[in-house]
This record gives C-alpha cells, structure tokens and sequence, in this order.
C-alpha cells in the first residue's frame, strides 16, 4: 500500500508511536516558528527548561501581531524576544519585516520537512509541500529544546481539483467552498491534502491561502504536493537547493474524498459570524458596506496586491467606504513600492497600513458601529474586529477590491477583463531584517532584558482526589479562542501579564465571568460542540487555570485547545451523552469523585449535580502521556521530572 504526501512526511519524522488514525504518535520537528503574542509564553517556558540552545534545525521569532505599541508593554515584549531569540539560537524578524506565516513562505519554508508555530496558522506552509502545525507556545519550547511533538494520527482527507480557476475567482473561493461543505468541525483529526490537475494551475500563494484556512476547518494541517509550480516559486525565492519533489503515491489509500471542479466555482464570502457561513456573492450583491480590509496571512501575497492594485488603478474608493491595505511582507511591500502599484492604491484612496497582522487580530481599523467590514482575512468570529457589533464578511482580494469602489458588495465579474498581471521571474531578495542569533560563546554574557509587563506564568497543580466546586460558565456550541480570551488592542498588550488578562477572560460572552471565578475560587467550565476552535493561543488555557479552572466538559473539542488545556493541567471531559448538557446549568453545585483515580486509569467519571441530583457520565479520551501530564499538574512540571 502507497503513503500519501503526510504519510511520507511524518514517517521519516517519527519518533514514537504507530501511524494508525486515532494512535497518539511523536514526531521530529525540524523548524519552529512564533509570533509575538505567543512568542513571550514561549520563550518564559524555554528558558524554564534550562536549555542553552535550540537544538531544531531553523527556529524564528517574528514580531507582527502586537505591532501598535500604545504603551510601554508591546515594546517591552518585542525587546524581550529579541534578546531572549539571541542569547537562545533563534533567528529573529524585526518589526516591519512582515506577517510570520508569509516570510515563512517566502524564506524559510521547505518541502517535506515539518514546522510547528504558536500560531493555528502555521499550515499555511503546507503550500511549499511542508508538514506544519499550529501548537500551543508551550509545545513549541518543548520542540526548541529537542523534544516531540504529539500528535494523534489523523485521518487523511483528499481533495482532488480538476480544472482551473476562471477569471476573478480565487484561491479563496475554493478554501471558502471547501469551508461550505465540510463546517468548520470538518477537518477535526485529519489532515487535509490538495491533488488533482487543478493543483498545477495554483501557485505557491495561492495553495498557501488554501492551507492557511484549513485551521478554519479544524484541520490537523493541510498540504499540497511540491511539484515544478513549488521549483519555480524557491527560485524566484533564490531557493532553489530547498526543493524536493513530493507526490502522494499512485496506490495511496485515503479516509474520506472530495472533488472540486475549479472551473465552476464563482465568487463566494463567508458570513457572520463564522467562516462556514459561506454564500455566493450573487446572493447578497449590493448590500451596503463600510468597511473594506486587505491583507493577513490570508490574502497578502504579491500576487493578491498587484490584482487588488489593478483593480485600484486610476479609480477611486467610493466615499462612504474606509480601505485599509496591508501587504504581507517587505518583499511584498518593496516589490509593489518599485513597480509604482503602491501608488495606485494610494491614489485610489487606499490607507496602507504596515506589513502586520493589524485589523485581523482587532489591532486597529475597528469597523464603525454595526458597520459592515468586507475583510480578505480567515477569521470573522463576533467581536474580533473590535466592534462588538460590526458584521464582518470574508472575501477574496479580487471582491474586496471591486466592492470597495462601489460602495456594494459587488461581483468582481462586472468589472470587465480581467487585468494581466506579470509575476517577477526574481522577488527582491534583503533578507537584512532578520537578525542572526549571537554565537554559543557570545551568548553567555549576553542580558535578556524584561520589561514590568512580564509577569510569572502559572503553573498547574497535582491533579486532586475530588472535585467539589460550581459550574462557573454555561456556553454553547463552537465557542472560539476568542470568546475565551478575546484579543483586540486593549487586550493584546498583556499576553506575559496573565493576572490582567484575567481581566478579560470570556466577558464577550459574560462579563462577570473573571469576578465570579474569583471569588469562588474556580470551578468547571460547560461547553457545546467543537469548544475552543480557532487560535492556538495558549492564554485561553492560562487564564482559566489562573482563575482556578479545574476541568471544562463538552460536547467535543478543537485540536489545539485539548492539547493546551491538558498542557496546564486543566482536565477536558466530553459528555457521554451529548443531550445531557441540557441537564446541568450554570451556578449549579457541582461533586465529581475519583477524578485523580480517574484520570490515572479508567475511561469515564460521574459527574453529580447536587443542585438536581443528577448523575452524567463523563468520558476521558486521554493517551498514558496526556495522563501523566495531567497528573503532574501541566507539561512544564512534567518536563521538569525528565519525562517527554
Ligand atoms: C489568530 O489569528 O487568532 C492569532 C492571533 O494569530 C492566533 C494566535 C494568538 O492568539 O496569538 C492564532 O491563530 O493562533
Ligand atoms: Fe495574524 Fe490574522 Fe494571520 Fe492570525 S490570522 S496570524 S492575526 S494575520
């Protein structure tokens, strides 16, 4: 029997474990990323492991979320990791140089090899044909210092695409399309991989924006073969030795198939407030829009610009409509500043923001109240523009573009022919804001230098006997990272702050949660289906374990949140019984006996809701390691006793 192209990866990567879906299996991480929200968790975990030196073949630190320093603590936490990336063997991209998963793309990224990020974006890679994975922060410092990286094997999913895109349709309608049928519970425990004739037709960018939005899915990671299209796109990049083939063998043996016909899909936007609430354009053409934003590790590319320039050009963004641009890179930035697109988008009227995450994350550029923001982006989840209100739609650079100049959603199909873009054979190669890390012998004396921002990280306790507490929280189904803990500019400042960010944790959904958990001195958390889908930020497990959560009960849930939670000794049970979420409510007096017992060696608990006598069993679907974890109070304690 043949291997498909993740097979092929994560058998040459694998350290412990059997490839057979649901096994938990180790792999070898050869490159590792973080950005600067995660990065400051990541790298306070590092240098609690005591390890001099990263010990993976390439690790980077970008900076491009927390980007608008309104204070003293984003500042902070840039020269935090600066120094720390130095004295550790960490290259370091400075501020201005761009989003993390785009530079990845464009610098780093190599075929076949595997990448973990503290970010869910981190497949974005898989458009180079590698293996990445969104992981919590602390995951992330384990895989610096040499350790595995665990996965459950999942499922394999293929994707074949026939045909090829028409004009004004993009990359985007086909991830939006594949959002449409799978939900964004579809790729839960698998991985999504692209393959068909359709494939050559797309671009390295282009397959990256399809990877990219299989975090939206759920997805383990998502990945295209490497094929010439990936040969072409490393020369251009002056990479030509990172290439190797990769191709799914012809007997490969799938879980589930899809086809996709390119050439019939149209334009499509994904409404609020979920990226599966997908519809055609033609069905709400003409509805009246505020707002319009380009960029994100999404949309960003050179590519997307230069369509999103042609459209601009010469005409001008209608009057009642804010547009803000942010290229994805330097390289994108420089390229479209030299080939004078630049200035058609700011003769249009376009605002150009620097090349950062921005409006994606909530930092700047919040929509006017209720106002509808058309966003090129992956995420529409409610409040994260920053407006509690606001509706936001997500789109393709091509609908963004042709709706921002009418004032209307609009079909970019209307517009005409379809401009001629003339991709550089060469992208302008300064890789000068990549800072080298000192060498072993400089390192010693060099200072990590911390600003007052920078609080102690809690660390979990040794899982206890018995629980006996109340029910802090009743949420529903697909609850995000950020209903949990929200970002936005007033937030993000204090991702190495947990005690303030405390503040904030689950007040989208209600605002006396932080109060309350205080003053009972925690409890247990109710959630629906598909709880804690979205970022890999590991605060939406930090926070809650400040605030004295012991253990969150769901329906089913995401990927990265279970492995964050059991990362810091927060126990995740699923109900037995799906409907008997309907029998325990919020502030009930909660008894459940047995739980370290439990969490030592059986499958199940009982939960007993003193408040109405009712018994609810509860599942444990843990592996031996995420016991020990989780009996060790988190992965930094069990670490520490020289386990991984
Ligand atoms: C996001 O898009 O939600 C983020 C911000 O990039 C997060 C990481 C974070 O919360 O810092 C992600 O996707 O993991
Ligand atoms: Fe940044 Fe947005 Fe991408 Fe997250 S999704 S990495 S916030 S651009």
């Amino acid at each position: 029997m043949g291997y498909t192209i993740s097979q092929k990866i994560l058998k040459e990567h694998l350290l412990h474990g059997e490839m057979v879906a649901g096994n938990e299996i180790g792999i070898k991480i050869d490159q590792t990323l973080t950005q600067d929200a995660t990065g400051t968790m990541a790298y306070l975990q590092f240098e609690a492991m005591n390890i001099d030196r990263v010990k993976t073949e390439l690790s980077v630190a970008y900076i491009d979320h927390n980007t608008l320093q309104a204070g003293f603590e984003n500042a902070d936490d840039h020269r935090y990791i600066q120094t720390v990336t130095k004295k550790h063997g960490i290259r370091f991209s400075r501020p201005g140089n761009g989003i993390c998963h785009q530079v990845h793309l464009e610098r780093f990224a190599v075929p076949g090899k595997t990448l973990i990020g503290s970010d869910s974006h981190t497949p974005t890679a898989g458009g180079m044909g590698m293996l990445g994975f969104g992981a919590g922060g602390l995951d992330v410092a384990v895989a610096m210092g040499g350790g595995a990286y665990y996965i459950t094997m999942p499922k394999i999913v293929k994707i074949e695409l026939l045909g090829k895109l028409q004009d004004f349709v993009s990359a985007k309608d086909v991830i939006l399309k594949v959002l449409k049928t799978l939900s964004v519970k579809g790729g839960v425990g698998k991985i999504i991989e692209y393959s068909g004739e359709g494939v050559l037709s797309l671009s390295v960018p282009q397959r990256a924006t399809i990877t990219n939005m299989g975090a939206e899915l759920g997805a383990t990671t998502s990945i295209f073969p490497s094929d010439e299209v990936t040969k072409k796109f490393l020369k251009a990049q002056g990479r030509e030795q990172d290439f190797t083939p990769i191709f799914a063998d012809k007997d490969a043996v799938y879980d589930e198939s899809y086809v996709i016909n390119l050439s019939q899909l149209s334009p499509m936007l994904a409404c609020p407030h979920s990226p599966d609430n997908v519809k055609e354009v033609t069905e709400l053409q003409g509805m009246k829009i505020d707002q319009v934003c380009i960029g994100s590790c999404t949309n960003s590319s050179l590519y997307d610009m230069l369509v999103v320039a042609s459209i601009l050009k010469g005409k001008k963004v209608h009057p009642n409509v804010s547009l803000s641009i942010s290229p994805g890179s330097k390289q994108v930035y420089t390229m479209l500043a030299n080939c004078g697109a630049l200035s058609d988008m700011i003769d249009a009227g376009a605002r150009i923001l620097e090349c950062a995450c921005g409006p994606c994350i909530g930092m700047g550029f919040s929509p006017n109240s209720k106002g509808v923001s058309l966003r090129t982006f992956n995420r529409n989840f409610l409040a994260r523009s920053g407006t509690a209100d606001a509706e936001v739609y997500l789109v393709s650079p091509e609908v963004a573009a042709a709706s921002c100049l009418n004032g209307v959603l609009t079909d970019p199909r209307t517009l005409g022919d379809f401009p001629i873009i003339v991709m550089p054979r060469k992208f302008v190669i300064n890789d000068n804001m990549i800072e080298l890390p000192a060498n072993i012998e400089d390192a010693k004396d060099l200072e990590v230098l911390r600003g007052p921002n920078i609080k102690p990280i809690p660390v979990g306790k040794e899982m206890q006997e018995n629980l006996s507490c109340k029910l802090l929280l009743k949420v529903g189904d697909d609850i995000t990272t950020d209903h949990i803990m929200p970002a936005g500019t007033k937030v993000l400042p204090y991702r190495s702050n947990v005690p303030k960010l405390s503040e904030f944790c689950f007040t989208v959904c209600d605002k006396d949660f932080p109060n309350r958990a205080k003053e009972l001195g925690g409890g247990i958390i109710l959630g629906g289906l598909n709880y804690g889908q979205g970022s890999s930020r590991e605060h939406a497990a930090l926070v809650p374990l400040y605030l004295g959560v012991k253990c969150v009960v769901a329906k089913s849930f995401a990927r990265i949140h279970t492995a964050n939670l059991i990362n810091f000794g927060i126990l995740p049970v699923t109900l037995e019984n799906p409907s008997d979420y309907d029998k325990i409510n919020q502030d009930d007096d909660i008894e459940i006996l047995g739980l370290k017992d439990a969490v030592n060696s059986k499958d199940s608990l009982v939960l007993h809701d003193l408040t109405n006598g009712e018994k609810i069993k509860l599942n444990l679907n843990l592996t031996t390691r995420q016991r020990k974890i989780l009996l060790a109070g988190g992965l930094l304690n069990y670490t520490k006793k020289g386990e991984n």
